[in-house]
């Protein structure tokens, strides 16, 4: 531009360049509400059998819990995050994946690995501090269970962007909670998962709280399910304790990832019912009345409602799948009460595939201290 057409252009106005917005964000956005089934006349059209089998498996992790939790008072369990109160949007996280699908989920996740198929003793192995992941996880297609928040999120994408580059018909289904959201990790999930258009879903579980800090104290996204928007993938707010809308939603987000349309954010609006961990107090930061009104909302409670009303089950029913449940709390007692033979020198597999210098440094030693160990013990 010339000097002379550089000042008519400041006095003559021209257009700017051409601009719209790269996607439409009205579909992107959340419900203005989270969204439920249960207690509205949308239940009339939920599945029988959707309805018994969901009530059966949350009233199985509900009583997993507990014996977990118990398990910690009896020192079996180094340390339980419990999910009572989050059992619904836990096993519906399970169900709706198919085989060939792989769950990613965080330390507070052990029941949707259960419900997967998952031994739950095995799924308790790395919080009682025996193995490093308690698990192979190539055999249910669960990655190990992520305590460093939020990194089970890039691994997720990168898992299901190569299985979509290899032409695998594959979806991951990766959770993390509210708190989880404010990594960095996340973030770089959702970036490259939406550029890439990568079949993955993201169920955040809105619990309350991380640890003992509330959710207002560590963001201000309107909810997190906006947070989806930012990024150019849908955001589907939830009643988390709701199993069928937990069901409902997120198959359609696994559907939407398989068909190739890409990731999905679910925020499932729930409450943690008791403390963040067994070595937590959560009486330091919160108050009983607020626990109670979600008591109201359990989500045990809004299926037996809705099966009782429809005639679905009867109270001999109710009682078979709480004998049930008894029945799966006996064994995992009394199998984590068993000590398990373990062998010190394991905590070298299965970290690198070739042992780096100071890993085999480390293991010999071990084993020369074993070694003189065990001869001393014969002597
Ligand atoms: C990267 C990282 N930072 C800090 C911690 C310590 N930490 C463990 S649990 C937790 C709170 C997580 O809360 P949230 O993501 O809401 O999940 P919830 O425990 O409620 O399921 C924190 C800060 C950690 N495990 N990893």
């Amino acid at each position: 531009m010339t000097v002379m057409e550089q000042r008519d252009s400041r006095t003559t106005p021209v257009p700017p360049p051409a601009w719209q917005p790269r996607t439409d964000p009205a579909p992107l956005l959340p419900d203005a509400e989270p969204y439920r089934v249960l207690g509205t006349d949308a239940a009339a059209q939920a599945d029988p059998a959707l309805l018994r089998r969901l009530y059966a498996e949350v009233v199985h992790g509900r009583r997993y819990n507990a014996q977990a939790t118990a398990l910690t008072r009896q020192g079996r369990l180094a340390v339980y995050p419990s999910t009572t109160g989050q059992e619904a949007a836990e096993v519906a996280a399970a169900l709706v994946l198919q085989e060939r699908d792989w769950l990613f989920p965080s330390y507070r996740d052990t029941l949707a690995a259960v419900a997967r198929g998952l031994d739950p003793v095995q799924a308790l192995t790395l919080l009682r501090g025996d193995w490093h992941t308690g698990y192979d996880p190539r055999e249910h297609r669960i990655a190990p269970l992520s305590t460093p928040l939020a990194t089970q999120l890039p691994h997720a994408v990168g898992l299901a962007h190569a299985a979509r580059l290899k032409g695998d018909d594959v979806v991951a289904l990766a959770m993390v909670g509210d708190g989880g959201t404010s990594e960095g990790d996340f973030h770089e999930a959702l970036n490259f998962a939406a550029v890439w258009q990568a079949p993955v879903v993201f169920l955040v579980q809105n619990n309350g709280f991380a640890i003992s800090v509330p959710l207002a104290k560590q963001t201000a996204a309107p909810t997190l399910a906006h947070k989806a928007v930012g990024y150019g993938m849908p955001g589907r707010l939830v009643d988390g304790n709701d199993a069928v809308a937990m069901h409902e939603v997120l198959s359609e987000a696994v559907a939407r990832a398989r068909e190739g349309h890409g990731p999905t954010l679910v925020e499932a609006v729930t409450y943690r019912m008791d403390a963040h961990t067994n070595a937590d107090d959560a009486t330091r930061y919160r108050t009983d009345a607020e626990v109670e009104t979600w008591r109201a909302h359990d989500p045990i409670l809004l299926l037996e409602r809705e099966l009782t009303e429809r005639g679905l089950i009867d109270d001999a029913g109710i009682q078979a799948v709480r004998d049930d449940a008894e029945t799966m709390a006996a064994g995992l007692r009394e199998r984590m009460n068993q000590d398990p033979a373990l062998d010190p020198m394991d905590l070298f597999g299965d970290v690198y595939a070739e042992r780096t210098p100071q890993l085999r440094e480390q293991a010999d030693q071990l084993r020369a201290e074993l070694d003189a160990e065990a001869e001393g013990d014969q002597a």
